[in-house]
């Protein structure tokens, strides 16, 4: 009988711990339903006062204000998550940066297809850029990233590249022939600046400053608004107004961080991304004379009057060759849209 006792309590012991550890640990119900904030860092290579990191920055605001603060996005400008444009793009595509705002440059490295943009004297003015990129030639473009795991949202801009150099006035291209002049990685420019006859170097963007302040290079290109906030007046003297190219600045997610997102923010997102393209657009439009005189100001001898027509005779292989390989009617797509 006593041994019958001591079993029996010996089980009911057992079962009192099992039933106590067996629940795991009970989840406590959440006071009031309380959404889970998401902070997401948005990177670009040029200064909070740049048009990139200035859309980045009301992206941001309008997402927060929508979102009621749920969504918080960061921007970090001026390099400050990575060396280079290229490198910011490997980071969306490992998920440890979650949005980037820049140029097209690099991102043909990534998305073959994106290349056709940056092509010489492709786009005819702002209308023509706006009609092609805001439509669907654009539209695909963008659409074409998810294949290197990256979400395209929207164009926003960096401008018309122009010809900065430490050493003469450049007016034609064969003013520009010997100098050394940085360019983008990006392999269509640099076909583009070799026909010119300069010594096209391809280098990240964290570098071209100390490069040109230490003359390891001649000059570089870019808008006038990137020349302008990244004060390249103290390192470049001249800047010659060529135009030569279109340059694009997509925002872009890392995909793995838009497929986290619910259909809603997704939605959200695209919708935000769009509405600040015209906004960020008019920054650099509105305000590059004005940029322009303050170069000026500060020492820049700008050549104005350039004949644009030499200029794109002389890039007009690497155009050929371009659009050999994206295919003619491509390229009459976007040179026929009005
Ligand atoms: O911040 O690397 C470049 O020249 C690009 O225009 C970049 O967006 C400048």
């Amino acid at each position: 009988m006593r041994r019958r006792m001591t079993i029996f309590a010996v089980l009911a012991a057992i079962l009192l711990l099992a039933a106590a550890g067996c629940g795991g640990k009970k989840e406590q119900a959440p006071a009031g339903k309380q959404e889970s904030k998401l902070q997401l860092k948005i990177a670009t290579m040029t200064p909070a006062n740049h048009m990139y990191s200035q859309g980045a920055q009301r992206f941001a605001d309008l997402i927060k204000e929508r979102t009621n603060g749920r969504i918080e996005i960061t921007v970090y400008p001026d390099g400050q998550l990575g060396k280079g444009e290229r490198e910011l793009l490997e980071a969306l595509q490992q998920g440890t940066v979650d949005l980037y705002v820049g140029s097209t440059g690099p991102v043909g490295g990534f998305s073959p297809s994106m290349l056709i943009v940056d092509i010489p004297f492709l786009f005819r003015d702002y209308n023509h850029v706006d009609k092609v990129l805001d439509g669907p030639i654009g539209r695909q473009l963008l659409d074409d990233l998810e294949k290197a795991n990256l979400k395209g949202l929207a164009f926003w801009e960096n401008g018309f590249r122009n010809l900065t150099n430490s050493k003469k006035p450049v007016k034609t291209p064969g003013d520009a022939s010997g100098l050394k002049i940085r360019t983008m990685e990006n392999k269509v420019h640099i076909t583009a600046w070799k026909e010119v006859g300069v010594i096209a170097t391809p280098m990240a963007w964290a570098e071209v400053y100390g490069a040109l302040q230490q003359k390891v290079v001649d000059g570089q290109e870019n808008p006038v608004a990137v020349v302008h906030s990244s004060k390249l007046y103290e390192v470049q003297k001249y800047l010659s107004m060529t135009q030569h190219v279109y340059s694009p600045a997509p925002i872009i997610m890392s995909l793995k961080k838009w497929q986290a997102l619910s259909k809603e923010d997704q939605d959200l997102f695209m919708k935000t991304a769009l509405e600040v393209a015209p906004w960020q657009r008019k920054l650099g439009r509105d305000n590059e004379q004005k940029m322009l005189a303050e170069l000026e100001q500060k020492g820049m001898v700008v050549i104005k009057d350039i004949d644009k027509a030499a200029w794109q005779k002389a890039m007009q292989p690497a155009f050929d060759e371009f659009s050999k390989q994206f295919g003619k009617e491509k390229i009459d797509a976007i040179l026929n849209t009005k």
